[in-house]
């Protein structure tokens, strides 16, 4: 949940990427948490529970302290769920308190199926803490573009982008860090929007 403290000017939130068993999600953390530039000292440590394969067993974590906007000393919390299939109890506990979304696709043609299920796992989690991903900002990611039997981005938006309100949606390599920064600067855009908007004080 974001934690906003207006005397302080502090802004604090959550985003999970979510997505299938192995479409780059952890692959993204690694890649934010080597280019990331704030201040120094301000780069967090990237916490991973890996099995020996490299498959994330519980979750990634990493806090990143970023600039001041709009007056806003910002920290950014990322965390990964793990993608297999049978660790949906840990992705319901990492959901808890998400405030956006990056929903990390895989491209390749094969994987169309485990990509619409696991969107639909995301909504399903969603609905459990009494949430609705209309409600939650989030973007799509479509990585892995560099292999050769990719789908194409049209066919991916009308699978995965089908909503009334279209979802900003991005290309990437993320093993190269193509679209990852990209992806990352849309969805803290979308909540500082939200949450400092929201935060300002009224006047009656
Ligand atoms: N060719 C290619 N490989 C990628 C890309 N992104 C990630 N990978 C590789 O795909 C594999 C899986 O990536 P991970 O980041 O571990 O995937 P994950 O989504 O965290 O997987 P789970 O933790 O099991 O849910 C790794 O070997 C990555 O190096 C990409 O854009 N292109
Ligand atoms: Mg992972």
């Amino acid at each position: 949940m974001a934690i906003i403290n207006q005397s302080t000017k502090e802004l604090q939130v959550k985003i999970v990427y979510y997505g299938p068993a192995m479409g780059g999600k952890t692959t993204n953390l690694v890649q934010v948490h080597e280019h990331v530039q704030t201040g120094q000292g301000n780069k967090g440590k990237l916490v991973s529970l890996a099995t020996s394969s490299d498959r994330t067993l519980f979750f990634d974590f990493l806090p990143i302290e970023a600039m001041s906007i709009k007056g806003f000393k910002t920290k950014f919390q990322l965390y990964t769920v793990p993608g297999q299939v049978i660790y949906n109890t840990t992705r319901q506990l990492v959901l808890r308190g998400v405030d956006g979304i990056v929903f990390v696709a895989d491209s390749q043609y094969e994987k169309m199926t485990e990509n619409v299920e696991s969107l639909q796992n995301l909504e399903d989690n969603l609905r459990t803490l009494k949430l609705n991903l209309s409600d939650i900002p989030y973007v799509l990611q479509y990585n892995k573009r560099d292999l050769p039997n990719v789908a194409p981005v049209e066919y991916m938006e009308y699978l995965l982008n089908n909503r009334d309100v279209q979802v900003p949606s991005f290309t990437g390599c993320a093993n190269k860090c193509e679209g990852v920064f990209e992806t990352l600067n849309m969805i803290t855009r979308m909540l500082l929007h939200k949450f400092v908007n929201q935060s300002k004080p009224q006047y009656a």
